[in-house]
């Protein structure tokens, strides 16, 4: 039986991982993490002590890394500070956390020689015009924009390196972006429902025509999976689903979805150095590795996800006020 130690496993797509992983597999996890605002304990709540456990602890801690990492078989490294906004206020724990974590995790790994796979973003290729017909490919040139996606392309690089000058073995996959249960209500999906059920009217940054490529969280963790399985050492995998929509699109549905006008929202300032459009191939993951998405159909996806955040409004309530303070702050 394989024993995972997940980084980051009480944020967003790690916890889902955690799920998905124990119903799907019949591996053993341990997550690590340091619990920050975007982590939460109840998103892993009802979890078997026999096949999982929690340690509260970071990333950027050698010794707790290094005993972790010797006690696991693979390590799947989610840990990292996650939201571009925050990344444009105070981007020095972005530097900490995705860097020096990441530099502290390929340590260990090449210490115990232990399998690694390395979460990362499309956000390291920079963005693409909107009518461009390119899409990110793993030969695409790294380009990052924000704090956020440059601390992510650095980790990237670190990873790299350790796996040529060390042979560490690991792999890298760099995904579009995630919705689904349980993603923090500072981003943009869950902030706009989760408005809605408030009787607030759906912010949109500018003039929304920003694309983003969605893919559900599971689709995301079935993919890292099989690259944690079938992918070849030092290989980097795209994965995506074709979900390409604009921020209005998205905007639209969500109200449409949730039995009001699609016109119903408002527009607030922009972000600054807004990334335009992402979309990734993932010709390589279809193709070599076989798999395939679960989750091709958006709007069905978004009503699941609607239903989950109007049934756990006591898992999303307690951050709401602060979460909005912060946007409203910067008229956002
Ligand atoms: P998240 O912000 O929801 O969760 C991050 C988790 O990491 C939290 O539980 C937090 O407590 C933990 N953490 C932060 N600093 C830590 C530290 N120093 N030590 C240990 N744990 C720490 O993020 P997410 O959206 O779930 O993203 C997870 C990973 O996936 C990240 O590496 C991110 O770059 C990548 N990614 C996210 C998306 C997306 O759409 N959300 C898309 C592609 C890639
Ligand atoms: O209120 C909002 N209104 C709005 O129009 C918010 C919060 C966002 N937006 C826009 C900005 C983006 O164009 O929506 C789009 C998505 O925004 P985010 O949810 O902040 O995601 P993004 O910046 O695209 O980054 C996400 O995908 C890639 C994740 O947060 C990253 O961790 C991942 O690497």
């Amino acid at each position: 039986m394989t024993s995972l130690l997940v980084t980051g496993g009480a944020g967003f797509i790690g916890s889902n991982f955690v799920h998905w992983a124990l119903a799907n597999t019949d591996a053993n996890v341990t997550v690590l993490d340091a619990l920050t605002y975007a982590g939460n304990l109840s998103s892993l709540g009802g979890l078997s002590a026999e096949r999982f456990q929690f340690v509260n602890g970071s990333v950027t801690s050698p010794g707790l890394v290094s005993e972790l990492v010797e006690a696991s078989d693979v390590v799947v490294h989610f840990a990292a500070e996650s939201h571009n906004d925050n990344s444009l206020e105070g981007p020095g724990v972005f530097i900490d956390t995705n860097i020096v974590g990441t530099y502290h995790v390929l340590q260990a790994v090449r210490q115990h020689q232990k399998r690694l796979h390395h979460i990362s973003t499309d956000e390291v290729y920079g963005d693409l015009e909107l009518d461009d017909p390119a899409k990110f490919t793993p030969a695409t040139p790294y380009n990052p924009s924000s704090p956020y996606s440059a601390s992510k392309a650095a980790s990237d690089h670190l990873v790299r390196a350790w796996v040529r000058s060390f042979g560490v073995q690991a792999t890298i996959s760099n995904c579009s972006n995630n919705y689904g249960p349980r993603q923090h209500i500072e981003k943009f999906i869950p902030r706009q429902i989760t408005n809605i059920i408030d009787g607030h009217r759906p912010k949109l940054y500018g003039a929304g025509l920003n694309v983003r490529d969605w893919i559900h969280v599971d689709d995301h963790n079935s993919a890292v999976w099989r690259i944690i399985e079938e992918g070849a050492i030092g290989e980097t995998y795209l994965i995506g689903a074709d979900g390409e929509k604009s921020n209005r699109e998205v905007i639209e549905l969500i109200l449409e979805l949730m039995g009001l006008e699609p016109d119903g929202y408002d527009h607030v300032n922009d972000r600054a150095g807004h990334d335009l459009r992402y979309a990734i191939d993932a010709t390589k993951l279809r193709e070599e590795l076989g798999w395939e998405p679960r989750y091709t159909d958006f709007s069905e996806g978004l009503d699941e996800t609607i239903t989950w955040y109007e049934d756990n409004e006591t898992w999303w309530r307690p951050m709401k006020d602060a979460t909005e303070a912060k946007y409203a702050a910067k008229g956002q």
